[in-house]
């Protein structure tokens, strides 16, 4: 007992240190500080005299602000094209905006304006003494998620004139403002340099005044001549000045604009998360490129929803699991961690006692979650599993048609196409099964596109006839298999070879027809899209799109001929890369494609780091929060590699136990137990993987030198017990030679 529990806590202590698969900063990232900009537009009128209010958005998105001051803003003035700034920037950076007007101005007006990604609360104009021309103080209030009292936030410009004039403007605004009481931000252009009357107010009242501006000599006017620091962020009850610079933009504007980054105090709470609910859309066997718009997709496939998720959100396009197989992949989403980590290692078996699924992490912090759909971790159980306010869900792969679903410790019976139905069920609950109070967490996890490819009725039939390109890899010929280790060869003749599929003993049974069943995969995936399609629509209806995070994914990939199969399980990229996208709330950062290494096992922590909830203690992530990417940033640090592991079957034994590396150009892959080849690609020069490079005498250092990285790495993160378990379930592994 005493021996088994210090071997738990060493592997827990050794999951927490190790930097596993390259990312070096594994833990749950701290909060983001709130980046503040402030910034004197001039209505978009730069010093090269040219009108350019996309140009001015540009610079204002390069520093991913969370809250924006603007001044000298036009709405719908002649000199502007009669366009309202404040709302036309809102919409291009995707924030919440205010305009507080100082007069009428050339048939609109003009004033100052506020963005912000936090809800407004209320915002307030306050009238200032009147220098050259009338002046005006606008307040935000901020709802903060966490935070008790709201985030003041304000916008002033001062008069130019006379520093007499904005030393009234100062009282003013600061009897105004100064007796809110929460955290307290004030930025704009003060018309003053430090040290003046006017600024040293502040610092008698209880505000700080940033200095020490690091970069273009401090100077923020006039742009293309800095000379003067007359633009400020001052605050009052924050935490701590992060950073504080002049941005080098000369040409924009006639003021160069100001970043700083602050963090709130202690006891308070940090930036809000960037997602008050979570959607998390779960599709089977769903390949990497049967989305629409991916340019390998066939050309006639059509995906309107999901295109239209990665046109307002993000492709992950190098996304992978690290093990290509339904339940370990399903259970590594739900713990962050590898499958040597939670032990779901194949499809027969129920999930280890004892496991922590994230969910539950999200319960505790008062979120109400959901489970819609297809579970698969344990055949016959389609019980409520711990971790879900709302269960519904069947046993093992489920049918297309009329599912018995298990609602709620419940079992019904339900009419219809099984995507459809369970759709229906997720809109259901969203409508009217939760609590509307709470923030939630809703899994929607489809049977679809998992064998046997069984399309809803009106979809059937839609791509007959259409031109498949088929893989350069499917053909049986000795160039395909030449350099590949023997195994490859061998399993084009097993159930999930494409000369053998799903057929019973021997070459009596009729084969499937490869074609139709092709046809049949992109049908089932007309009917995932039209159902996401739905699903988004219900969130716009209801208003949760503003506030709710979308994430589409599939549980592992799928061979449709490459290298003979029609399968997952190894390590070849048609096998470990899945469909990933996701549509941040606020539309941001919209129609992006980021080209890192997003794995099954960073679901969990950025999902949880994206509602702004800290991982349970025991939860010994593998994987690392993507939420940097998700709020259009760069993590400090990411993975420029992977592991990927996969246990033997006795079920199907024709895939041998395998671990592998890949970086982003070359893939080693060591096969265990089998008298064969391991394998080296590189995914540069040959991404189909055509030719195994491990016998070519000139790779031998490099495929020395993963092998050696992947050990080391698999051996620090506890991967290199392999279980050994009694026979489940059924056998297929009838062998047709060739
Ligand atoms: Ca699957």
């Amino acid at each position: 007992m005493r021996l088994a529990s210090s071997l738990i806590a060493m592997a827990v202590i050794v999951a927490a240190t190790t930097l596993a698969a390259g990312v070096r900063a594994a833990s749950p990232e701290p909060r983001p500080p709130l980046r503040v900009v402030s910034y004197n537009i001039r209505h978009g009128v730069g010093t090269d005299g040219r009108l350019d209010l996309d140009r001015i958005a540009e610079v204002i998105r390069r520093l991913e602000p969370d809250l924006v001051a603007l001044q000298e803003v036009d709405e719908s003035c002649g000199r502007s094209g009669n366009v309202d700034q404040a709302a036309v920037l809102g919409r291009a950076l995707g924030m919440h905006h205010r305009f507080a007007a100082f007069m009428d101005f050339d048939g609109g007006r003009y004033g100052l304006a506020a963005l912000s990604r936090f809800p407004i609360t209320a915002s307030r104009r306050h009238e200032l003494p009147a220098g050259a021309e009338p002046r005006a103080l606008l307040e935000l209030e901020l709802a903060v998620d966490g935070l008790e009292k709201p985030l003041s936030f304000s916008c002033v410009h001062a008069d130019w004139t006379s520093e007499v004039i904005r030393t009234k403007q100062m009282r003013t605004v600061l009897d105004a403002i100064g007796g809110r009481p929460g955290p307290a931000i004030l930025a704009g252009d003060f018309n003053a340099e430090p040290g003046s009357d006017s600024l040293q107010l502040l610092g008698k009242s209880g505000w700080r005044l940033l200095d020490k501006l690091q970069q273009a000599g401090g100077k923020t006017w006039p742009a293309d001549s800095p000379t003067d620091a007359i633009d400020h962020i001052a605050v009052r009850g924050i935490g701590e000045v992060v950073a504080h610079r002049v941005v080098e933009e000369p040409t924009a504007s006639d003021h160069r604009p100001i970043l700083a980054e602050l963090t709130l105090a202690a006891g308070q709470a940090a930036a809000r998360p960037a997602a008050r609910n979570v959607v998390f859309i779960l599709a089977d066997d769903h390949r990497h490129d049967f989305l629409g718009f991916h340019p390998q997709a066939p050309e006639w496939l059509e995906t309107p929803s999901l295109d239209r998720l990665a046109a307002e959100g993000i492709h992950f396009a190098n996304a992978f699991v690290t093990t290509s197989l339904c339940s370990p992949s399903r259970a590594s989403i739900l713990t962050g961690q590898y499958m040597h980590h939670h032990r779901v290692v194949d499809n027969q078996r129920a999930v280890p006692a004892g496991t922590r699924f994230f969910p539950r992490d999200l319960q505790a912090a008062g979120i109400e979650t959901a489970f819609v759909g297809k579970w698969h971790m344990g055949h016959d159980d389609d019980s409520p599993r711990p971790g879900f306010d709302h269960w519904a869900s069947f046993r093992g792969q489920g049918v297309y048609f009329d599912p018995e679903i298990n609602v709620n410790g419940h079992r019904r019976q339900f009419e219809g196409y099984t995507t459809d139905v369970l759709t229906d069920l997720a809109v259901r609950w969203l409508k009217t099964g939760r609590d509307p109070a709470k923030r939630f967490y809703l899994t929607l996890s489809l049977k679809a596109v998992h064998y046997p490819f069984e399309p809803a009725p009106r979809h059937r039939g839609r791509y007959d006839g259409k031109p498949i390109d088929w893989p350069e890899t499917r053909a049986r010929t000795e160039r395909n298999y030449r350099s590949q280790p023997n195994w490859v060869r061998q399993r084009r003749y097993s159930i999930h070879g494409i000369d053998h599929m799903e057929t019973g003993p021997f070459d009596k049974d009729p084969v499937p027809d490869l074609d139709a069943l092709y046809r049949r995969y992109a049908e089932c995936v007309q009917g995932v899209d039209e159902n996401i399609g739905r699903l988004m629509q219900v969130l716009e209806e209801t208003g949760l799109a503003d506030e709710t995070l979308v994430i589409f994914m599939g549980d592992n990939g799928f061979h449709l001929g490459e290298h003979g199969f029609y399968d997952k399980r190894d390590a070849f990229e048609t096998s470990i890369r899945v469909p990933l996208l996701a549509r941040p709330p606020g539309g941001l950062p919209a129609g992006r494609r980021v080209e890192a290494m997003l794995l099954n096992i960073d679901i969990a922590p950025t999902i949880l780091a994206a509602m702004g909830v800290a991982p349970h203690p025991e939860a010994a992530h593998d994987g690392a929060s993507g939420l940097a990417f998700l709020v259009g940033k760069k993590p400090p640090a990411w993975r420029d590699h992977m592991l990927y592991e996969y246990h033997w079957e006795w079920n199907f034994p024709a895939t041998p136990t395998l671990f592998a590396l890949r970086t982003d150009r070359y893939k080693y892959v060591y096969h265990h137990g089998v008298w064969d080849l391991d394998a080296l690609y590189d995914l540069q020069t040959d991404p189909h993987e055509r030719h195994n490079l491990i016998q070519v005498p000139a790779f031998a250092e490099l495929a020395e030198r993963l092998r050696t990285q992947l050990f080391e790495e698999l051996a620090a993160s506890g991967g290199l017990e392999i279980p050994v378990r009694p026979p489940a379930g059924e056998r297929l592994d009838q062998r047709k030679l060739p």
